[in-house]
C-alpha cells in the first residue's frame, strides 16, 4: 500500500470507507460473493490492538480520533502514573466502516492471558466486558483457543501488534517466545499481524534498523516477506498542543493498511466458511 498519501486524502478515504471497498475496487463487485445475505452491509473491519501493557494501544485510539476528525477530546483512557490503563475491552469508531478493539495489555503473557486474547479474537468477549485477571486464574475457562466462536462480524479481522521503541525487554529471547504461540495461531486463523512501533519520538535512531527487524520477526519469522512496521508517535497530553501532521499521516496509513489486510482475512474466511457448508 502507498505510504505517501496526504492527511487530507487519507481522512477523506477513511471517513467515507465502507467495509469491503478496498477489495471491491481491486477485484470487482463480486469480491465478497461468499458473504452471507446482508452480511457485508452491517460489517465493519475489526482491528485488534494487541501488545504489552504501556505500549500505547489506548493512546493510538486517541491518535486516530485526532488524525481522522481532529478531535481533541480523548475517547480512550490511557495510563497515568505508570499503572495499568485499559481494563475493559472497548471498541471505538462505531460511526465508520472499521472498529478499533482496544484490549488490556499483556503483562508477561501468561497462559490465561493467551486465553483472553483468543476470546477477543473470536468475538466471544463483548464490548465493555471486564477482562478479569486474578491470581493466575484463567478467566475464560480451560478451552484456550477452543473458545466459542462468535459470527465473523464480531471476530477480529486483523491485528496491530504494538511494540514500544524503548522497551528494554525486546532484546530478551523470552519476549519473542512468548508471542510465538499467538502468532502461529493467528497465522492458522488467517489473521495478519501488522507491527507498529510506538514511542518513535523517544527512539534511538541508531537502533531503528534492529528495531525494525525485531518487530518484523515478532509478527512473522519469515522476516523477508513480512510486513514493514509503522513508526508511530502517539497523540498524548504532552504533545496535544502540537501534534505534527506527519505523525497523523502515519497513524492513518497504518489504519488503511490494517483495513486492507482485514478485508483480505474476512474474504478468505468467508470463502472457507462457504466450503464447510
Ligand atoms: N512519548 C510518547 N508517549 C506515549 C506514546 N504512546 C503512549 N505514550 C504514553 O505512554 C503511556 C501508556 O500509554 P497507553 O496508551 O495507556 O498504553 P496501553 O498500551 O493502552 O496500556 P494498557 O492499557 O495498560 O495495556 C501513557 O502515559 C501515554 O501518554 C508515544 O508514542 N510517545
Ligand atoms: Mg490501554
Amino acid at each position: 500500500m502507498a505510504r505517501d498519501e496526504s492527511l487530507d486524502s487519507l481522512r477523506e478515504l477513511l471517513l467515507k470507507y465502507k467495509a469491503g471497498d478496498f477489495l471491491r475496487k481491486k477485484l470487482g463487485e463480486n469480491a465478497f460473493r461468499s458473504a452471507e445475505p446482508g452480511e457485508m452491509s452491517s460489517m465493519a473491519i475489526r482491528i485488534g490492538l494487541f501488545g504489552y501493557t504501556g505500549a500505547g494501544k489506548s493512546s493510538f485510539v486517541n491518535s486516530v480520533a485526532k488524525a481522522l476528525v481532529d478531535r481533541d477530546y480523548l475517547p480512550a483512557v490511557t495510563q497515568t502514573g505508570g499503572g495499568e490503563g485499559t481494563i475493559a475491552l472497548e471498541t471505538f469508531f462505531h460511526d465508520y466502516g472499521f472498529r478499533l478493539v482496544d484490549t488490556r495489555g499483556f503483562m508477561s503473557m501468561e497462559s490465561w492471558e493467551e486465553k483472553e486474547l483468543f476470546a477477543i479474537l473470536y468475538g466471544s468477549l463483548s464490548d465493555c466486558d471486564i477482562i478479569e485477571r486474578g491470581e493466575g486464574q484463567p478467566a475464560y475457562g480451560p478451552g484456550g483457543c477452543n473458545v466459542q466462536k462468535g459470527p465473523l462480524s464480531e471476530q477480529v479481522h486483523v491485528v496491530l501488534w504494538f511494540v514500544k521503541a524503548t522497551d528494554v525487554r525486546l532484546d530478551q529471547d523470552s519476549y519473542t517466545m512468548k508471542t510465538e504461540f499467538i502468532r502461529k495461531h493467528l497465522f492458522t486463523l488467517g489473521v495478519n499481524i501488522i507491527p507498529l512501533i510506538t514511542f518513535s519520538d523517544k527512539m534511538d535512531l541508531a537502533k531503528k534498523e534492529s528495531l525494525t527487524s525485531k518487530a518484523k520477526e515478532l509478527c512473522d519469522p519469515s522476516v523477508r516477506k513480512s510486513q514493514e512496521p509503522y513508526f508511530i508517535t502517539n497523540y498524548t497530553p504532552e504533545n496535544s498542543q502540537n501534534y505534527e501532521k506527519s505523525h497523523q499521516e502515519s497513524v492513518l496509513r497504518a489504519i488503511k493498511e490494517a483495513i486492507y489486510q482485514g478485508e483480505r482475512s474476512l474474504r478468505s474466511r468467508q470463502i472457507k466458511r462457504s466450503f464447510k457448508k
